[in-house]
């Protein structure tokens, strides 16, 4: 086995950063984001009324009403983003770390997302994150590549 042989699974990757980000909200480990843990996360994006976001984010994902998200209902989280209430959240979210404000995300502000996210991924792992989500290959993602990109979550 050669080590230039192994090629990232992108959609591998892609949860295994899923569950890297989901821990960094799990600020008490427990393995449940709570609506208090959740509330924190969407305050330090920038959002104005986080607490409501993060209701309506428990409305739709907690599907066991057990009052806080498991990684599987959060997981659920990306495929809702298009619906409802969360849309509007998506937008801002985009263009907050759309820094020059061109519309779409290049591979610097994929990296700086991450930065700021406080989650750890290497230069292979954002190139591979990055070529996934780049779905015509012209080196940004637009709003429609990174909701399709979430979507295959
Ligand atoms: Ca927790
Ligand atoms: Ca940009
Ligand atoms: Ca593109």
């Amino acid at each position: 086995m050669s080590e230039d042989d192994v090629s990232l699974d992108a959609n591998v990757l892609a949860l295994e950063v899923l569950h890297r980000i989901f821990a960094k909200i799990d600020t008490d480990g427990n393995k449940r984001i709570s609506i208090e843990e959740l509330t924190v996360a969407l305050t330090d994006l920038g959002f104005d009324s986080p607490r409501t976001v993060a209701e309506q984010v428990m409305v739709q994902a907690d599907t066991d009403l057990s009052g806080d998200l498991d990684f599987d209902e959060f997981a659920e989280v990306m495929a809702l983003i298009e619906q409802r209430g969360l849309a509007d959240s998506f937008g801002l979210l985009f263009h907050g770390f759309d820094k020059d404000a061109d519309g779409t995300i290049d591979e610097y502000e994929f990296r700086e997302m991450f930065a700021f996210l406080g989650v750890e991924v290497d230069d292979a792992e954002i190139k591979v994150l990055f070529d996934n989500a780049d779905a015509d290959n012209d080196g940004r993602i637009d709003p429609i590549e990174a909701l399709e990109a979430l979507k295959r979550l």
